[in-house]
């Protein structure tokens, strides 16, 4: 396989101005005709045109109208090359290609996903469809006619508008239609098969009218209010907060069973995976519907963030994706609390992308070189499989997004709304249908405001977590307070020395009562900056800086990094005394949060060193009272108190291990667990009993956190074993109105091995067997489960008629969530090593994004012990020995290894 680097970038010798393309669908064969119209780029230049094509049959090729003969072109099994061309002038290509979508289960270019037809391009997958310039430098205005037998297949959607359509000859229809917008080729779409639509209309800021669509077979219509309730919201958002108004008049969104990812931006047709816009309150929980939300907005906000103005080249994703994440973060926190959404996104950089960046997958934002682009693209969607307390772990890369939308974040920090916003403006006035580099818009926002971002732009190039301590003095007769900042950024692969980046710390003072300081000035590198507000922001751009605070009269509690204002490790001076102090008073409602974290994240390494030491393990009687009275306090947003009382989880607690012990984690994690819940008991159980309700399901904020207190109260006391709370969680289950209650309370009985809980699953697959979505929470539920030889059921569960490996959704939950659970995934005997590695073989056939998605699992295996170790290595080195391996799966599996 080949490395490709950004270093070698070069634009291409020759535009395409047009494209026109003709589909004929087949249940056999389909065949492609494409006509470009092609410029070069400089005229007269003798450079061969390269197309990219893979899996393809080509059936002809004219230049001008005149056929070409074999001789007059090379084909290879990945390019078709033309080295003479008339290269004075602008001149008309045209191929026919022949394809099998029934045969592809790579998901990838065209394919069949429940008897219809639809694409998947991004990055790399319109090779399979034509030859063609596949890069998205490339940008071309598109027709496309789509030809097929009108009973199978009686809708036919392309990108763009509707031109014309009508019948054609044995009984077989076609439909016309133009994107008059110039896209590149990773955007285009074509659906075809038996859909019906939701319809709504909605009217721009200007007065038009945008009819909008959401397409899916006609027995699943009923769920789609919230999928458009989601997109009229994110169009409002949209025209509200940054002035972005949508473009054409027609908006489609089509929802499919089988797809690898989330979902897909193509310009007009957004392509998504079914469990992103099905939602009834009966079949969807509140974590479902928060992810159909935020991806509806994010697919929705890539028209201006992504399709206007795209990536000039593959490792500029984060211009786009950093970017438009940053805008699906803002929105659902505008639509929902800011605090919470921000709470739960850091964790996930916790939980996912900081080890990540620790590993031997770790990369820039905008990555130097890749062998496979599709194993760059995060596992944001796939959070949506998330339920309740579980979550899995088994994605790629959290650079590109996640930390690309803290890197655009911190632009809104430096900048303020209104800086953020010009910066904005900018980026569109300057780039509008162009494709760009990150660089172009860090620039906007750099001279829309005048900034001085100083070392920025090393977040785009220095992979790794920066490590920031610091440390306070007070001195009380010169009234001053210190704050002594120092940076780290560790080595990573290809990177073993790094240069300071630009960290913006935003912080505040408490007073001894809890208050926060009105502060005066800031004395730094010989400059006194006055201030006059209650919070400030240190620019710390170098390896070591002071700021010093005048006019401090006691010794204040310092308040950093508040609302997480930089994608760092922080590791500070305060004394477990200062953290309760900031849990219980701190203005930031994140940094209160933050504070019970630290504290847990301490008790917790200290704990897991007693146990590997046999000793008794004891719960800290002041962490009990700190969380106990935040568990009371009424003043406090209920979905807040349910995250704060949560700890942080194992994956976490290992990543700050310098040897990951998973039993050790998870033995502590156990334990500290059932301590509060019996310390706490009396509480949490007028928690569950104070927050029932049996109203109809609605989806606010207010109703969400209701629910999830209770919830998080209620598996608390289920991890007690007490009959009478597994009465509780079962009376819970039975009484439930909705899928988040009810699935909460079957989760809270699965802990706990036995009768009830056999019969619960049992009752609960009988239930819902007939909805696809409901059973994929039910595998996962099972797989992620921490009973111990849990493999063993896993395995069974493969052969479950419900189960197949073609999906990636049910992949994802059985096997990723598999993954997810380090008890089992790690067991000492290496069974659970065993089950992947024989699992990634087979899939790989199939379908290699999904299968590099799970052999990921395996990257961090240098963590664990030896023994550990060596039965990981041994599957990395069976997975690289199979034949036929695919390059994604070949780029995951060597770099781990490396
Ligand atoms: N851009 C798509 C992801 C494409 C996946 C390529 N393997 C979804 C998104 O980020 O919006
Ligand atoms: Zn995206």
């Amino acid at each position: 396989p080949k490395e490709i680097f950004l270093k070698d970038y070069t634009k291409p010798d020759y535009y395409f101005e047009t494209v026109d393309l003709s589909f004929s669908l087949g249940e056999e064969k389909t065949i492609v005709s494409s006509k470009i119209k092609v410029s070069p780029r400089v005229k007269g230049s003798s450079a061969p045109l390269v197309l990219d094509g893979h899996d393809l049959k080509l059936l002809s090729v004219k230049v001008e109208g005149k056929l070409l003969k074999e001789g007059d072109y090379q084909l290879d099994s990945r390019h078709l090359t033309l080295p003479s061309l008339p290269s004075e002038e602008d001149f008309v290509l045209e191929i026919d290609t022949e394809i099998y979508p029934h045969k592809n289960t790579s998901l990838e270019g065209l394919y069949k996903s429940s008897g219809n037809f639809c694409t998947q391009c991004e990055a790399e997958g319109f090779r399979k469809i034509t030859f063609y310039q596949d890069r998205p430098d490339i940008m071309a205005k598109y027709t496309c006619r789509v030809e097929a037998d009108k009973t199978l297949y009686p809708v036919l959607l392309s990108n763009g508008n509707l031109i014309s359509q009508g019948d054609t000859e044995g009984g077989r229809h076609y439909a016309l239609w133009e994107d008059p917008f110039k896209k590149p080729c990773y955007l285009f779409a074509l659906v075809a098969g038996q859909l019906a639509s939701r319809d709504d209309t909605f009217t721009t800021r200007s007065g038009r009218q945008v009819s909008l669509k959401i397409w899916t077979p006609a027995e699943d219509l009923p769920k789609t209010a919230h999928a458009m309730y989601s997109l009229k919201a994110a169009m409002k958002w949209d025209e509200d907060v940054f002035g972005l108004e949508y473009d054409l008049d027609l908006f489609n969104i089509v929802a499919v069973p089988d797809f690898n990812m989330g979902a897909m931006e193509n310009k007009s047709l957004n392509i998504f995976n079914s469990k992103l816009v099905l939602a009834s309150p009966e079949t969807a929980t509140d974590a479902d519907y928060a992810a159909i939300l935020g991806v509806i907005g994010h697919e929705y906000f890539h028209n201006w963030t992504g399709n206007r103005v795209t990536c000039r080249d593959w490792f500029q994703l984060s211009l786009k994706e950093g970017l438009t994440v940053f805008r699906d973060q803002e929105f659902s926190s505008d639509m929902g609390s800011r605090t919470v959404k921000r709470i739960a996104d850091v964790s996930k950089l916790r939980i996912y992308q900081f080890p990540q960046d620790a590993g031997p997958m770790a990369h820039p934002v905008r990555p130097h070189s890749y062998i496979k682009m599709d194993n760059f693209y995060t596992g944001k969607f796939l959070f949506a499989w998330k339920s309740g307390i579980l979550m899995i772990c088994f994605l790629l890369s959290f650079q590109v997004y996640e930390k690309g939308a803290e890197v655009v974040r911190m632009y809104k920090t430096l900048l303020g709304s209104q800086g953020f916003r010009k910066g904005i403006d900018l980026y569109f006035k300057r780039h509008d249908e162009q494709a760009v580099t990150c660089e172009d818009f860090y620039a906007a926002m750099r001279d829309a405001n005048n900034a001085d971002f100083a070392n920025f732009l090393q977040w785009y190039s220095q992979a790794g977590t920066p490590v920031v301590k610091v440390a306070s003095s007070y001195d009380a007769e010169a009234r001053t307070f210190s704050l002594k900042f120092s940076q780290e950024i560790p080595p990573t692969p290809g990177q073993p020395t790094k240069e300071p980046t630009f960290i913006p710390v935003v912080a505040g003072l408490l007073d001894s009562t809890g208050k926060d300081i009105t502060l005066s000035s800031v004395h730094h590198d010989g400059t006194v900056q006055a201030i006059s507000s209650t919070s400030t922001i240190l620019r710390v751009t170098k390896n070591e800086e002071e700021f010093v605070f005048s006019d401090i009269s006691e010794r204040p509690v310092p308040s950093l990094f508040r609302g997480f204002s930089a994608p760092v490790r922080v590791e500070t001076d305060l004394s477990d005394d200062d953290l309760f102090f900031l849990l219980a008073h701190d203005s930031d409602e994140f940094n209160r949060w933050e504070a019970g974290q630290v504290l847990a994240r301490k008790l917790m390494l200290n704990l897991v060193s007693d146990f590997q030491q046999n000793k008794p393990l004891v719960l800290n009687p002041k962490f009990v009272q700190g969380l106990g009275s935040v568990l009371s306090d009424s003043s406090l947003d209920k979905e807040f108190i349910a995250k704060a009382i949560t700890l942080p989880g194992e994956g976490e607690i290992m990543d700050m291990m310098v040897l990951a012990d998973p039993d050790a984690v998870h033995a502590v994690r156990k334990f500290v667990r059932k301590q509060l819940a019996s310390e706490l008991k009396a509480q949490l159980l007028k928690i569950v009993e104070d927050n029932r309700s049996t109203e109809a399901y609605v989806f606010d904020h207010p109703n969400m956190a209701r629910r999830a207190l209770k919830n998080t109260a209620l598996a608390y006391l289920a991890s007690l074993e007490d009959p009478a709370y597994m009465e509780l969680a079962l009376s819970e289950y039975k009484m439930a109105t909705n899928l988040t209650d009810q699935f909460a309370a079957l989760a809270a009985l699965a802990q706990n091995p036995g009768k009830t809980r056999d019969d619960v699953l049992a009752d609960f697959y009988n239930k819902w067997q007939g909805d696809y979505l409901v059973v994929n929470k039910w595998f996962l539920l099972q797989s992620t489960s921490d009973i111990p030889g849990n493999v063993e059921n896993v395995k069974k569960l493969l052969d479950h008629p419900a189960f197949d490996l073609r999906n990636p959704n049910k992949v994802y939950s059985l096997i990723g969530g598999f993954c997810g659970s380090p008890v089992n995934f790690h067991a000492k005997d290496g069974s659970g090593y065993k089950f992947l590695g024989d699992i990634v073989v087979q899939l790989d056939k199939l379908n290699p994004q999904v299968a590099s998605r799970m052999v990921s699992a395996f990257s961090r295996w240098k963590r664990y012990d030896e023994t550990r170790q060596a039965l990981a290595k041994a599957q990395l080195e069976m997975i690289m020995s199979a034949n036929g391996l695919s390059e994604n799966v070949f780029e995951i599996a060597s770099k781990s290894l490396a």
